[in-house]
């Protein structure tokens, strides 16, 4: 991850300098709408830019499983940029998607890892994560550096339709070169997140609670327990919980909750309120330094604070850790889990 950020860093903005970008930036400042059909973890990511691009760039952005949109009849128009996100490149649901959006008059654009891939060759431009070969199945770096990507895109196009003011941008261009360094420091949360799991292995169930930019990762924190340790686990927006899943809540479940220091922190708090006094395990990421979170909850996990745009790239990692020794602890294959494909070709 951290040789994966470092590269995209140092180069800066200049994969999307490109030459593929720089000819399509005009589509990009004028288009009506941006689709994003991904999948997986891709998709995950594909939902933290819809937070970036909308902010930034005030375009509005919808955010489709691939899956689902090649099979509808959507409503697309030449004025619609679709961007393809895959780690692969080979992902045989978000190619269709792409086709299909394509032969409807969209300009694509790909954010693939893989050189060359299927995807990569059916847009009309794009930007290379280059995070290295994902050696297990399950996307983990390739999540922060599509992430990376996709900030920067989301800064560019703002920056090009007027709509980010130029302090704002470059703080958070500054900030994206700490990134690595805070990346590095949520590492080391290793033998701590190793602790937690020891306690949690055997569970059946778990909830991940987010809310804004953290709300993908919340989804994302979910769908890698599943992936690499069979354990059933449910990522949830965290206002959404009143509105079904606190009925799961009782002193068996532990809950995830992303809760940094952020615009919604306050309501995060009423959050964790709310499953305290169902008796709910609280498992709270917090930022750095926080005393009201950590008094409430059952563990904590303190990440670096940053800007809460950027955020995903550093909150992500402990639920990675965690799921990561859950599936080492219960003798789970994590680079090869079972059922699952590194590229879903079919
Ligand atoms: C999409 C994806 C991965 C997941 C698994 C199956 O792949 O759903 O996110 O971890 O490998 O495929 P991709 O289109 O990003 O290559």
């Amino acid at each position: 991850i951290l040789d994966s950020m470092r590269g995209r860093l140092e180069l800066g903005g200049s994969h999307l300098n490109m030459a593929g970008f720089r000819a399509y930036e005009q589509k990009f400042v004028n288009a009506q709408r941006i689709i994003i059909v991904a999948c997986g973890t891709s998709w995950h990511a594909g939902l933290v830019a819809e937070y970036l691009i909308e902010d930034l760039a005030r375009l509005p952005v919808e955010v489709e499983y691939a899956s689902e949109f090649r099979y509808r009849n959507p409503v697309i128009s030449e004025r619609d940029i679709v961007i393809a996100i895959s780690q692969s490149g080979e992902t045989a649901d978000t190619l269709a998607a792409l086709e299909l959006a394509k032969s409807k008059g969209a300009t694509i654009f790909g954010i693939c890892n893989v050189v060359g891939s299927s995807i990569a060759r059916a847009t009309d431009a794009g930007a290379y994560t280059h995070a290295g070969p994902e050696i297990g199945v399950a996307s983990t770096k390739a999540f922060t550096a599509q992430v990376t990507v996709l900030t920067l895109l989301a800064m560019c196009i703002g920056q090009r339709r007027g709509t980010i003011p130029e302090t704002k941008l470059r703080e958070l261009t500054a900030e994206l070169h700490n990134i690595p360094t805070k990346v590095e420091k949520a590492l080391e949360l290793d033998t701590e997140i190793r602790q937690i799991s020891e306690i949690f292995k055997d569970v059946p169930n778990f909830l991940y609670l987010g809310r804004g930019y953290n709300f993908p990762v919340a989804l994302e924190g979910a769908l890698k327990l599943k992936e690499i340790s069979y354990i059933h686990a449910e990522g949830y927006p965290a206002a959404e919980m009143k509105h079904g899943p606190i009925a799961l809540i009782d002193e068996n479940m532990p809950v995830v909750v992303i809760a940094t220091k952020d615009s919604s922190y306050e309501k995060v708090v009423s959050n964790i309120q709310e499953v305290k006094a169902r008796k709910g395990r609280i498992i709270a990421v917090v930022t750095e330094g926080d005393t009201v979170i950590p008094a409430m909850a059952e563990f904590v996990i303190e990440v670096p604070h940053t800007s809460e745009i950027l955020m995903p790239l550093v909150s992500v990692v402990p639920l990675q850790l965690l799921s990561y020794h859950i599936a080492v602890l219960r003798g789970c294959n994590v680079d090869q889990p079972r059922n699952l494909a590194k590229s879903v070709t079919v």
